[in-house]
């Protein structure tokens, strides 16, 4: 079978630096709310920090923001929601490490929080870290209306619960070493994964004042994204440059999981997932050009190599 076309990504410069211009207002808006790592109790604010700060692509963050903008809000609007995503993204990363979980070594090409600090103080941190995005979400002083911040609150706390990521994680550990259909499989990957990217799509228009069209519509959107991303992610398992990904290749099969690349084979599953960015970048058609730099995004999540 032919290598399934990637459509070219015009990872021009101007996605290029609008993406750098999102990533840096995200590590600025990180940089301010985490506790300085002098603060007592000093080992979990440093191992906050070093969950936080260790390279992470502030995908989600970006998706916020970006949404936002696309609805008509300012990124000074959606600043806070954004980062409280991107605690709620590191905390499970935190806790998924565990070896209670996936007993992960390396995450972002460095030791897992556990491995650097202990387990006790890897299970406070993620703890920690999910509790700050809520209290973020919650600062009176924030740039957001109460009733806004509360409505945020619910669609984050929504797809951090088990309507979205523990359900993913659960059903995801259950089937290690199982028989899993692709039905299963998308069922799966739509919660631990896809949950998340959908809260910040609506959050992002939640942000802006968007109408429920919006909303709907970007939340679509994030669904295929969310798709496109994970279904890259298990080819990266198997095909991605380890410096890269910054984690060793291979540990799915290691650990029994079925993938989209091991159910349908990396080029079949490369083909789906260039199939969920196209729909991913379907949903966005009513937006026109505006929407050029969440096209853009979806191709990324697909094209990338890390
Ligand atoms: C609640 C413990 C717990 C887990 C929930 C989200 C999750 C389930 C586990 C995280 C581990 C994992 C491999 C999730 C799949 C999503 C994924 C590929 C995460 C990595 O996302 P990237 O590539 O990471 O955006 P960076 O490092 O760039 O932030």
């Amino acid at each position: 079978m032919s290598e399934p076309r990637i459509p070219r990504l015009d990872l021009s410069e101007t996605f290029q630096a609008r993406y750098e211009a999102y990533r840096r207002r995200v590590e600025d808006g990180l940089e301010r709310l985490l506790p300085a790592a002098s603060r007592w109790p000093e080992p979990i604010h440093e191992a906050m920090r070093y969950a936080v700060f260790s390279g992470g692509k502030r995908l989600r963050p970006v998706l916020t923001l970006a949404a936002c903008e696309l609805a008509g809000g300012s990124v000074e609007a959606a600043l806070p929601a954004a980062c409280a995503v991107e605690l709620v993204h590191t905390y499970s990363l935190v806790h998924d490490d565990l070896p209670a979980m996936d007993d992960d070594d390396m995450r972002r090409g460095r030791p897992t929080v556990h491995v650097a600090y202990d387990e006790a103080t890897a299970i406070l941190a993620g703890d920690a870290l999910l509790t700050l995005a809520f209290t973020v979400l919650a600062d009176p002083d924030g740039p957001l209306t109460p009733a806004v911040a509360l409505r945020i609150a619910f669609e984050l706390g929504t797809a951090a619960g088990t309507a979205g990521l523990i359900a993913g994680q659960v059903a995801d550990l259950a089937a290690e070493g199982a028989a899993v259909d692709g039905r299963e499989l998308e069922r799966i990957h739509r919660h631990k994964t896809g949950a998340l990217f959908r809260a910040c799509a609506r959050i992002g228009a939640i942000a802006a004042g968007a109408g429920p069209a919006d909303v709907e519509r970007l939340s679509r959107f994030a669904d295929e994204f969310g798709l496109a991303f994970q279904i890259t992610d298990d080819i990266l398992d198997v095909v991605g440059d380890e410096a890269a990904t910054g984690r060793p290749a291979g540990s799915d099969e290691r650990r029994g999981k079925t993938t989209f690349a091991s159910l349908y084979g990396v080029e079949t599953a490369r083909r789906l997932a260039v199939e969920a960015a196209q729909r991913a970048a379907a949903e966005l058609e009513p937006f026109g050009a505006r929407a050029g730099f969440l096209r853009d995004l979806a191709f990324f999540a697909v094209s990338r190599s890390g």
